[in-house]
This record gives C-alpha cells, structure tokens and sequence, in this order.
C-alpha cells in the first residue's frame, strides 16, 4: 500500500550518495519541554548533528504528512505549545489515525523509528525511551517504544530511559526482545538525569565499534538497537534530589488520575517543576550530547558501506 512520505532534498540527497543521516523526534519539542527552550533546543540539536559530520531529519506528521526533515516553520509550529494548537502525541498506533485526520503530529521514539526506517535512515538520537512503568504489574503500562525497537531496524541514541521509570524491569524486557544495549564508553545503563543506575550494559570504546555490531546484528537479523550515553556530569542531577522528586510526581500523577500517554508528559512536567528547573537543563544538555554521538556513529556506519 502506498503511503506519501515527505523527506526533505537535502536528507534525501543523503540517503542517495550513502552519506550520514541522523533522525530527530518531535514529541519531545511538543511535549517533553517548556517553550521556548524546546524551540531553541529543536534548533540546536539539528545544529550538533550537522557539526558532526552528518544530516539532521526532524521527524513528525505536518498536517497529515508523515515527514522526515521537517522545515524551520513546521518545528517551530510544534515547539508552540499552547493547549489549543499543541500537535498530539503520536506514538505507533496514532500513526493511521493522525494521517488520516489531517492533523499535526508530534512523534514519540516508536513513531519516529517506524517513519525514519520507512525513509532508510540507520540512526536516531533521542533523550530518554519510554519503558515500562513503575506500577506496570498493575497498570500494564509499557511504552511502544520498547515493542518499537524489538522490531524496527533503527539504532537508538539515548540516555537510558527516563528515571521516571522501573529501569530493571525496562532492561529485562530489552533483553527478552532482543534488543542490544551499549553503552558510550561506560558499562553502566544511565539513568537519564544521572550517569549511574547500578544496571550493566555492554561498553562500547568509539563510533567505529558501535558500527561493527550494528552492521553484525543487523546481518543476524536483529532490529533495534540502542547506545546508551551518559548524560554530561556537570548537568547530572543529585540522584537522592531526584528520586525524592520522582516519588512526588508520581503520586501527583495518581491522585490526578493521570494515566495512557499523559503520564510522560506529566512526570516530566512535574519534575521541572520539583527541581526548579535543573531538570529541563539537564535533559537539554544530554539531548545535545546525544545528537553529536549519533553524528559520529552516522558517519562511521556510512564509512562501512
Ligand atoms: N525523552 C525525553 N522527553 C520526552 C520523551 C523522551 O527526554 O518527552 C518522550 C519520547 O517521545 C518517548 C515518549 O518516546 O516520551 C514515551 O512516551 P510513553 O511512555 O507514553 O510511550
Ligand atoms: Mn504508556
């Protein structure tokens, strides 16, 4: 069945020559950050991917259009995010509905891999992936992200998943799916606003290592994959601090009846708050360190070929 996809000239031309490409989701302009930080952090994150060597696609749904690269004037439609116009969160099963309708859709790490795959690009950088959820033995609540990457071929950069969630259990999951986890010069599973989780993870040296096992799982048939980089220290948070404020958006989150995909948004919006903002700088400076470390790994994947 067809299905129009927009890829802008440039990542296209890209994709044709075999140079490096690196993905960039929306859901966390639309919903993961404050205005105007997400705009700036948008606009920045694109910049470190092309100071690294490599093409940034921004990837959401413009008016029904599932596009990958985004221009200037949609990312900054979606990083306004007053309640009336904010785009909705799409993640893989609003994919349908959103094109369907018309609307604009802000992509989580499950929809942003299906439409960057569907495009041809390797490697996304994000901040953290949704995982399963402290309370997910009563709610069942488990990001698609993580059913995203135990079939989807995209190789995802990331600061572990957020700390909002049951790392162990996120981990476990990972590892039943199939799904490697490196980690960036470190054998510890980061956990987002801190560099330390006490999980191991497989430690990769440099960007060419990273490549070599990309291209082995990929040959073996495996999907996803994700490379796991700890957020830089001198924006991690105290993890006590953190902790104490996880605790409190979560029960915030409870005696609101918050719950589906409003939980993320919540928690994080909550935390910012809980912190004072120290939380919102972290995420921003790991978000651009990630974008730079998918950079070299683009373009060692393209050395490859
Ligand atoms: N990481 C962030 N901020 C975010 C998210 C990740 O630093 O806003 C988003 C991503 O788009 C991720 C989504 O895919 O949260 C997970 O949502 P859920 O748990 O509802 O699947
Ligand atoms: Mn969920």
């Amino acid at each position: 069945m067809d299905l129009s996809l927009a890829i802008a000239p440039e990542v296209q031309e890209a994709l044709d020559t075999g140079r490096p490409v690196v993905a960039l989701e929306s859901t966390v302009i639309s919903h993961g950050l404050p205005y105007p930080h997400n705009l700036e952090l948008a606009r920045a994150m694109e910049q470190d991917v092309r100071d690294g060597g490599a093409v940034p696609a921004t990837v959401g749904i413009v008016a029904g259009v599932p596009t990958v690269g985004m221009d200037a004037a949609a990312i900054e439609r979606f990083a306004r995010t007053d309640p009336l116009h904010r785009p909705s969160k799409v993640s893989r099963r609003d994919l349908g509905y959103v094109i369907a309708a018309g609307g604009d859709g802000a992509t989580t790490v499950a929809a942003t891999m299906a439409l960057a795959h569907l495009a041809g690009v390797q490697v996304f950088a994000t901040g953290g992936i949704g995982g399963v959820h402290r309370g997910a033995r009563e709610n069942w609540d488990v990001s698609a992200d993580l059913t995203e990457l135990a079939r989807t071929p995209v190789l995802v950069v990331c600061a572990g998943a957020k700390a909002i969630l049951d790392l162990p259990a996120t981990l476990e999951y990972l590892e039943t799916s199939g799904v490697p986890v490196l980690g960036w010069r470190t054998n510890e599973f980061p956990a987002f606003y801190s560099a330390s989780s006490g999980l191991p993870v497989a430690p990769a040296p440099d960007a060419a290592f990273v490549a070599r096992a990309w291209r082995a799982h990929r040959a073996l048939g495996g999907a996803g994959m994700l490379l796991t980089v700890p957020p830089p220290a001198e924006h991690a948070l105290d993890r006590a601090m953190t902790e104490a404020a996880i605790e409190c958006a979560l029960r915030r989150a409870q005696d609101e009846g918050i719950h589906g995909p409003a939980v993320t948004p919540f928690l994080l919006a909550a935390l910012a708050r809980e912190t004072g903002g120290e939380s919102v700088r972290a995420n921003i400076a790991l978000l651009r360190q990630n974008a730079r470390v998918a950079a070299q790994v683009a373009a060692a994947i393209a050395n490859l070929l």
